[in-house]
């Protein structure tokens, strides 16, 4: 038995051309059933629903053979015991820096204030200020980061930003950039040589049907 690990909503979904490469088709829809392991039209292939910063901890440990997790997922849990044969190019955004509108980042940073910054992704937002010489403290949230500068709680945040319409719709602005993000296809290192004869095959259609 093969077992994938997605989460719900675009990594499903934009996983579904690829999984149809190699020739897998999932036989029910996530959001209209209840169930966590979905049957696919190959006996001996199932998905399991998770949550997308579960992906790679359910395949570190075996619990699942592969999985697609976001670039932004995998620098945060540190990829350890993962193989990570192909970036998918799916679920693509990007990392930012954001603020209040009217909060002068540039010259904060500047004048080498302290900034409060809140967000999920505090591994690479450490990384990020301290490779700028900024001093930041760090807060770390599980969501809604937007409301962060809005409430007092953080001068800034680190987000995933892809149309721009949640930051407009709060009055917020992006004020750098940090490194784009799409998903990748992670491997059990193990499952690998176990089941390679199965699993490499996968691979290689996943592999031919990367959008551009
Ligand atoms: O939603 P849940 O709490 O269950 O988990 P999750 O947010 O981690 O899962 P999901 O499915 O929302 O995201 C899975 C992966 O999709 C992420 O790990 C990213 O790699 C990728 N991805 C691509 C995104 C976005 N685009 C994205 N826009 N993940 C989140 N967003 C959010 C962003 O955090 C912000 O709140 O969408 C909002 C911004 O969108 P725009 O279009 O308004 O800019
Ligand atoms: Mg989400």
């Amino acid at each position: 038995m093969i077992t994938l690990a997605l989460s719900k909503g675009r990594i499903f979904e934009e996983t579904l051309p690829l999984l149809a490469a190699a020739g897998i088709e999932v036989l029910e829809d996530p959001e209209k059933t209840r169930k966590l392991i979905l049957p696919t039209n190959q006996p001996d292939v199932r998905v399991v629903l998770v949550r997308a910063t579960d992906v790679p901890t359910y395949v570190q440990h075996g619990g699942a053979d592969l999985g697609v997790a976001g670039k932004d997922v995998l620098l945060e849990h540190g990829g350890e015991g993962l193989y990570q044969p192909l970036d998918l190019n799916i679920a693509k955004c990007r990392m930012s820096v954001a603020v209040r509108e009217g909060f002068d980042y540039a010259a904060e940073v500047r004048q080498g204030t302290r900034l409060r910054v809140a967000t999920k992704y505090t591994a690479v937002a450490r990384q990020h200020f301290a490779d700028k010489g900024v001093h930041v403290d760090l807060i770390k949230l599980y969501g809604s980061m937007e409301l962060a500068p809005l409430t007092g709680l953080a001068d800034a945040i680190v987000d995933l930003v892809s149309t721009g319409k949640t930051l407009v719709a709060n009055k917020l602005v992006e004020v750098e950039h940090i490194m784009e993000i799409s998903s990748r296809l992670v491997v059990n290192q193990a499952a690998l040589k176990l089941k390679r004869d199965r699993l490499r095959p996968l691979i290689d259609a996943f592999a031919t049907a990367i959008p551009a």
